[in-house]
């Protein structure tokens, strides 16, 4: 084992990133990307605009592929200007600078103009999971007092109208598809709106820490929380994309997430712009076959997804590849949960290429930890340039008490190395980090202690400085005195070749105070069955001793995910004990 260097948070051997990389500042970024000295910052002018000014403005920005197999393609200058249309349309509505707009719909073209019109006026854009139902949306509205909602007509009928009395902030609808179902009342037209706008520069001064994005969360109580970023965090964005994903100006870009999601905005929308690359838009949810053709006929060359859309192309059987050859792509990388080293394994013998597993949340606002160059199969990998991560235990019993000097784990001096197990703490500041909770300062605070941003993450940082994801620690189990991250009893279960994903829970008891309970789906062509379950128990006793190993397993269908595709374990735990299910607004 290569021994540490002092004063690196990367370790020594071998070095994860090229020395222009490790070299870099925010300020010398920031000039890269033509911010000017006079204090005006404004991510959609470097999202887009700057690609126009710069004579890139023929480049295709997004192509976008619809569901009766219909493309169409957008290049920078055309976003460029009809986000100008958008913004000035919304600035003859009264909308601006602070204001909230609200998107939902499905990926489609008038989503991307919008986002980018909106933030160039200075309004602050929240858009919506297209499947979210009324409620889910009333309460996100309510809270941020949504001025603007952009929706299709379906969409409004069915989910908006028996809601809009209970949202008297909100003053305009857009519709972006009048089409068939007849004029609404109280509503506006897409078509209308920008063909009356003035197609000139739409550019309202914002400043770099002017808010301009707002994504809701959920905890594991109390309502969702909005999370606020500014303008700047499009430095973290350019720059993550670079380090992590090593996103290029001549890449075909295809991130899978939902723009609901904070995945499918940062990357599936500001990064990729900022570089300059292109990136293909599917309108589609997942369907094994369909993304496997978009990503060979679309010479997709990087790939950002998530392990649960990973693990159901491997549901799928090895017959799925037949024939098929991806000779462009040299990039996949995932994020949102955790990637057991099965997955990585079988995308190497799949597509040749490993997979590059990324953390990051809605709060860090871009990807903080990623496996670069020194991939290890099941480790999230290390801090990124530019991010410092420790570990720490908060002092006291409480989750939120107690955070005034949290106890480093694993320190000596200024050094963040060596072996620990502990919350994952990042220091602040970086320009992603979000700025608020909407309305809920007291939650904010309670994410801070001095100048660290703690993640509610429980992480171990092995002796050479990777990093691997134990849990979180709201999830976490505590069984006969242990204390057990759910995640690492899923990576065993589903390195056994019959299981496709796992979820685990504690179950209370009255003797261990909670006993672990794994609920497996397995792969297509396995049949449950008592052998394979006494089979499955041995083999997780083998691998984790009996005090981590799960005392029962069930059978299921399949897991509850979240719209991003986290297993909810809170939702299996609830289901188990007959609870009530809570808030299941992000449930897919
Ligand atoms: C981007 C995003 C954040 C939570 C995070 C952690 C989990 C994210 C992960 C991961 C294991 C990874 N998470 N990346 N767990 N391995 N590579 O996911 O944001 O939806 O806010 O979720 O997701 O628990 O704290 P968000």
């Amino acid at each position: 084992m290569p021994a540490q260097a002092p004063g690196k948070y990367y370790g020594s051997e071998p070095r994860p990133f090229p020395n222009e990389l490790l070299a870099f500042s925010w300020a010398a970024l920031a000039q890269e990307l033509g911010v000017t000295e006079d204090g005006a910052f404004n991510m959609a002018w470097i999202a887009v605009d700057r690609h126009v000014a710069a004579g890139r403005g023929e480049r295709i920005a997004f192509r976008f592929l619809g569901e009766d197999e219909r493309r169409s393609e957008l290049s920078y200058r055309e976003l460029a200007q009809l986000s100008d249309r958008f913004g000035n349309a919304l600035t003859a509505l009264g909308i601006g600078r602070g204001d909230c707009v609200f998107l939902l719909c499905e990926r489609r073209c008038e989503l991307y103009v919008a986002v980018l019109g909106a933030l160039k006026i200075g309004a602050v854009v929240s858009p919506l999971f297209p499947a979210f139902g009324p409620e889910p949306i009333r309460n996100r509205m309510a809270q941020a007092g949504g001025k603007l909602l952009l929706t299709t007509s379906s969409a409004y009928r069915r989910k908006v109208l028996p809601i809009r009395e209970q949202l008297p902030a909100l003053q305009h609808v857009v519709l972006i598809d009048d089409l068939g179902a007849g004029p609404q009342a109280a509503t506006l037209d897409w078509d209308s709106l920008l063909d009356a706008a003035p197609d000139r520069p739409a550019l309202v001064p914002t400043a770099a820490a002017d808010s301009a994005l707002l994504h809701f969360t959920s905890g594991t109580t109390g309502t969702p929380k909005g999370a606020l970023h500014v303008h700047q965090a499009i430095l973290s964005h350019y720059a993550t994309a670079r380090q992590a994903l090593d996103l290029q100006v001549d890449d075909v870009f295809w991130c899978t997430a939902d723009p609901g999601w904070v995945t499918g905005m940062s990357y599936g929308i500001l990064a990729p712009l900022a570089i300059g690359a292109t990136s293909v838009v599917d309108v589609g949810d997942f369907d094994a076959v369909r993304w496997l053709t978009l990503l060979e006929r679309e010479g997709v060359t990087v790939w950002y997804t998530a392990p649960t859309a990973l693990r159901l192309l491997i549901k799928g059987g090895p017959g799925l590849f037949a024939g098929r050859h991806f000779p462009a792509l040299r990039r996949i990388a995932s994020v949102g949960e955790p990637l057991n080293a099965e997955a990585v394994a079988w995308a190497e013998a799949s597509f040749g290429q490993t997979i590059r597993d990324t953390w990051w949340q809605t709060e860090t606002g871009a990807i903080m930890l990623a496996n670069t160059q020194s991939a290890k199969p099941g480790a999230m990998g290390r801090p990124l340039p530019g991010v410092v991560a420790h570990l720490v235990r908060r002092r006291g019993d409480s989750a939120v008490d107690g955070l005034e000097s949290p106890e480093m784990l694993g320190e000596k001096g200024e050094e963040a190395v060596g072996e620990a197990v502990g919350e994952l703490a990042l220091e602040t500041p970086w320009p992603s980090l979000f700025r608020a909770y909407l309305g809920q300062p007291e939650r904010y605070r309670a994410c801070f202690a001095g100048n660290l941003y703690l993640s509610g993450d429980l992480v171990r940082r092995d002796a050479d400085g990777d990093f691997w994801f134990v849990g979180r620690s709201d999830d976490v189990i505590k069984s006969a005195g242990h204390l057990v991250g759910p995640c690492e009893v899923e990576r065993v279960l589903m390195a056994h070749p019959a299981v496709a994903e796992a979820g685990v829970i504690g179950k209370p008891d009255a003797l261990a105070g909670a006993t672990i309970k794994a609920f497996v789906t397995l792969k297509h062509d396995v049949v449950a069955s008592e052998a394979l379950r006494s089979e499955l128990l041995a083999h997780a006793r083998r691998q984790l001793g009996p005090a981590v190993a799960p005392r029962e397993i069930a059978f299921a269908e399949c897991l509850p995910h979240t719209r991003s595709g986290k297993i909810m374990r809170r939702l299996l735990r609830a289901r188990e004990l007959g609870e009530p299910e809570g808030d299941n607004s992000t449930l897919e």
